[in-house]
């Protein structure tokens, strides 16, 4: 008998790799997606199996779409990826973020215990609980200082985990995750944001890419080395949580330098605050600037994991460093490019 998932949220980034990986080692995988009058498979797609899945519609916060789904088949695995996973725009919808990113969760875990106790489930928690950061490097014992609506939701996602694991004995595992990108990742996001605006500088439409905070430092690591440890997670005896990072923390300049410099762009930084700019050395045109629009309202400023938990238990190693990753990322929106 093939092994039975269910995937939330394989429309996105990480759902896109978790199926692939899951289909790789032979389970039948069900992928939750949001209704729409332009079905999202774009990166399910990209990687060659969307026509491998098969499809429910699903949204967290309707509870009786939830029940149904839950109800009616047996899932062996519950990866729990939907979100408003985007920071930035938390800010303008807290209630959507606080409702999808924190109650749909219980909505879920509620089913299970309901319907599938025995069902693993698989949470995606998040580095963004540690916040205002009370000691560096974070592991799993250091505390939740949230900054943002989407941060708040996510702590609250992480604990109702863990209370149905202490509640009901359901094999919930949390994974609190640090920032993990890809080629596939949305265009939002800074890295994704500084590829391909990369890209489109190096293939001659020379319009500036407009940040915000250059001096926020993020630990980031490859998506498709992540799910694996969503993976490792749910096939331990005990459910438990862990944080998976890379252990290296790097500002965001460094990240918009290691593309440019993986496309051939030389850059030249002058100027300082909002005035700060990365130049094109060769032409003096401006490849970087700065837009206040950008800034957050409340900032998380440092983020680096200790992942030494995941390592000893799960066996999980991050495989692909930042500057790869970069590279990775910038080369292919150079040779896709125009996006
Ligand atoms: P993503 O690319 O933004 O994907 C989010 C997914 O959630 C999409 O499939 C989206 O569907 C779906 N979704 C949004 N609202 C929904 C709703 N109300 N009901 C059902 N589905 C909904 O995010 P990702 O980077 O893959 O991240 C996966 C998960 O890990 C998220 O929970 C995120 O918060 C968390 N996380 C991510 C990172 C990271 O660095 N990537 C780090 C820590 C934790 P549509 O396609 O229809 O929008
Ligand atoms: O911002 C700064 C910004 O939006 C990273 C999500 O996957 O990881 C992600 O959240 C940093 C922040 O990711 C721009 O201020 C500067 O300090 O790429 P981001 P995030 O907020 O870290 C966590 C772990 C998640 O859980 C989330 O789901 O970059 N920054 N200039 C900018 N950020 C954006 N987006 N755009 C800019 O122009």
């Amino acid at each position: 008998m093939k092994m039975r998932a269910l995937i939330t949220g394989i429309s996105g980034q990480d759902g896109a790799y978790l199926a692939k990986l899951l289909l790789e080692k032979g389970y039948h995988v069900t992928g939750a997606v949001r209704r729409s009058s332009h079905p999202e498979t774009t990166r399910l797609q990209k990687l060659g199996i969307a026509d491998d899945i098969e499809y429910v519609y699903f949204d967290l916060i309707e509870t009786n779409n939830i029940i149904r789904i839950i109800r009616d088949s047996t899932f062996d695995e519950i990866y729990n990826l939907a979100a408003q996973s985007f920071v930035g725009s938390s800010w303008e919808q807290p209630v959507y973020a606080a409702d999808v990113n924190g109650l749909g969760v219980v909505r879920l875990l509620d089913c299970i215990r309901t319907f599938t106790p025995q069902s693993r489930f698989y949470q995606a928690s998040t580095s963004e609980m540690f916040g205002l950061v009370r000691s560096t490097p974070q592991n799993e014992d250091t505390p939740f200082h949230p900054r943002s609506p989407y941060g708040v939701a996510k702590t609250y996602g992480h604990y109702i985990t863990v209370n149905y694991r202490e509640s009901f004995g359901i094999h919930a595992s949390s994974g609190i995750l640090f920032n993990h990108e890809s080629p596939l990742r949305g265009s939002e996001f800074v890295t994704r944001k500084i590829t391909l605006g990369l890209a489109r500088f190096a293939r001659g439409e020379q319009v500036p890419l407009a940040l915000g905070n250059l001096d926020a430092k993020r630990d980031w690591g490859f998506a498709g080395d992540y799910v694996e440890g969503m993976w490792r997670m749910l096939q331990q005896e005990t459910a438990d949580d862990y944080v998976l990072a890379t252990g290296v923390t790097t500002p965001i300049r460094d990240f918009v330098r290691f593309a440019a410099e993986a496309i051939g762009i030389e850059l030249e930084w002058t100027g300082t605050g909002e005035a700060e700019q990365a130049l094109e050395r060769k032409t003096g045109k401006v490849v970087v600037q700065i837009n206040p629009r950008f800034y957050r309202p409340a900032e998380v400023s440092l983020l680096l994991g200790d992942a030494a938990k995941a390592r000893a238990k799960l066996g999980w190693e991050p495989k692909v460093g930042v500057r790869e990753l970069a590279a990775m990322m910038a080369q292919a929106d150079f040779d896709n490019w125009p996006a």
